[in-house]
């Protein structure tokens, strides 16, 4: 899946509208990194929401490609943010979590929604943006034998041709469920140095990695042969995060533990589920799980811009 080239004519799509600079970009075939927005409105807390939003595109640039923030505001996906529209968002009460089931209703009826890592997928692939940067994915939750709440990323990691680079699945889910269903979807899973998948805000999930590889390079290659192939659908690349700022596998399962006994308590169910647990990690680590996801997508968006590099260079 090399990114789609726009040189010599308009990129995009009717419904979409992008910022000067994420539209001279591809318009010139210059490697891009589609970013998404739900860690802004539902991940984080502001003010460092808004913070951390900036410094993973300054991120995306320092390794040479141009990062296309994601969302969708005044009936428009906005494939790049302005830096007014950045600040709205960060602090905006009642923006909607948008995946593939409501992206089109949030576009027609004029509603603002942050897109999730399946919304932002299907965006970035209709700007002709490869390459994707998030915190954690989405997955099979615990006990979904009975809830049945499996999120919605994986399905698109299954049918939209981006590649997700990530820290592993949030740590909250059942792990070996979701892994088990990726493998089932057919979603290639690319362990990025790692022989055991990484768990989010720990680099150790004990899952045995499926595809290891080390390099940039490597992972480029793997993504043009599975074009030639015709394969279809998504990749899935696991960058554990740096050794320095992680949470211990043991801490993390006593929180999570805790934190999915309180979300049990307080009813909490549906698209409010992965928010809630994220922000009770936040409490019950007293900030420390805030500085991990901040420094593991700062990672993420390192290595998903030196990928990018690599598609564009062939
Ligand atoms: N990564 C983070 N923080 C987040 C998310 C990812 O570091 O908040 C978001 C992504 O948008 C992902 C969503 O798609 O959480 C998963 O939500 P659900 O489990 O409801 O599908
Ligand atoms: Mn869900």
């Amino acid at each position: 899946m090399t990114s789609k080239s726009h040189q010599g004519r308009l990129p995009g799509h009717p419904l979409c509208a992008f910022s000067p600079e994420v539209s001279a970009a591809l318009e010139a075939g210059q490697p891009a990194v589609a970013l998404e927005s739900t860690i802004i409105t539902h991940g984080m807390p502001w003010p460092a929401n808004v913070e951390t939003a900036r410094a993973v595109e300054a991120d995306v640039r320092a390794e040479g490609a141009v990062p296309a923030t994601i969302a969708v505001i005044e009936g428009r996906i906005r494939i790049g943010l302005s830096d007014a529209q950045m600040d709205w968002l960060g602090q905006a009460s009642g923006v909607l979590k948008l995946s593939r089931a409501d992206l089109a209703h949030a576009v027609a009826a004029g509603l603002p929604g942050s897109t999730t890592v399946a919304a932002t997928m299907i965006a970035a692939h209709l700007a002709g943006i490869a390459v994707f940067a998030t915190g954690g994915i989405g997955g099979v939750h615990r006990h979904a034998e009975n809830t049945f709440d499996v999120s919605a990323d994986l399905h698109e990691l299954a049918r939209t041709p981006v590649t997700v680079v990530c820290a592993g699945a949030k740590a909250i889910l059942d792990l070996p469920k979701t892994f088990e269903m990726l493998e089932t979807l057919g979603v290639p899973v690319i362990g990025y140095g790692c022989d055991h998948l990484p768990a989010f805000w720990s680099r150790d999930s004990a899952i045995a990695t499926p595809i290891r590889l080390d390099h940039p390079g490597q992972i480029a290659a793997m993504l043009r042969t599975r074009q030639e192939l015709g394969l279809g659908g998504g990749t899935l690349v696991c960058n554990p995060v740096p050794a320095e700022h992680e949470i211990a596998a043991p801490e993390i399962a006593r929180l999570v533990g805790q934190a999915l006994a309180d979300a049990d308590t307080a009813g909490v169910s549906a698209k409010a589920v992965t928010p809630y647990l994220l922000g009770r990690m936040l409490e019950l680590t007293s900030g420390r799980s805030l500085a991990t996801n901040i420094a593991l997508i700062r990672s993420n968006a390192r290595l998903a811009a030196r990928l990018a590099v690599e598609l564009v260079r062939g």
